[in-house]
């Protein structure tokens, strides 16, 4: 299900990294930019994502590092990430595995109901993948259905909470670890909860995804 963070063996190689700032040639900005702290060295970077003309070819840029990216989508449905449209863009910039740096969130894509994302993060001067295939995590989804948050647990933990509003209800809260660029499942819980009844915990806060850890979201989120 899109909503499963899925861990997986194969580490993304779509790296490529060069000099200077800002959108040039026919690069042009996919979504805001934001303005955060993913390098670790103290000072904000640039973090954008950047399409080549109306391709299939997209750069993350933070700062003066750049990486290719190419949403699986792009061999199979080109046209929902290359005509004009919200999505792909950077959602967010969150503190996720607790070492210094911001982690990326790059919205890939929507469903029906659900949006979903890549994380990112820079390791060695090097904008990196996560591993394992899209996407890392979902969020979002509608009340009569099914609906799926994340959010921070500890430093270096990742929640995703999911919630079937199917009677009879259930609230389902699985824990992920965040090592090596790597997700890793950690435990899960479920419970019977009524769809009427609203949920306490913290990652079925708004705005999604990462309401308690996000430092940095595009402007008007
Ligand atoms: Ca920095």
């Amino acid at each position: 299900m899109r909503w499963a963070i899925i861990v997986g063996a194969a580490l993304a190689l779509a790296l490529s990294h060069g000099a200077g700032g800002g959108t040039s040639g026919r690069w042009h900005a996919r979504g805001a930019a934001l303005q955060g702290d993913v390098s670790g060295d103290g000072s904000p970077e640039k973090v954008v994502l950047e399409q080549w003309r109306r391709s299939c070819s997209f750069r993350l840029v933070a700062g003066p590092l750049r990486a290719r990216v190419r949403p699986s989508v792009c061999d199979g449905k080109p046209s929902e990430v290359t005509m004009p449209g919200p999505d792909p863009h950077v959602e967010a910039l969150a503190d996720l595995d607790g070492r210094r740096g911001m982690e990326i969130v790059l919205q890939l894509g929507h469903g029906a109901t659900t949006e979903f994302a890549d994380l990112w993060a820079v390791r060695r001067g090097k904008l990196r993948r996560f591993a394992g295939p899209e996407p890392h995590v979902s969020y979002g989804g509608g009340a009569g259905t099914g609906s799926v948050f994340v959010d921070c647990a500890r430093p270096g933990f990742l929640l995703v909470g999911y919630r079937d509003y199917r009677p009879p209800g259930r609230v389902i809260r699985t824990w992920y670890s965040l090592r090596g660029l790597r997700l890793r499942q950690v435990r899960t819980r479920s419970m019977r909860w009524p769809g009427a009844k609203s949920v306490p915990f913290h990652e079925f806060g708004y705005p999604q995804p990462f309401p308690t850890c996000a430092k940095a979201r595009a402007p008007g989120r």
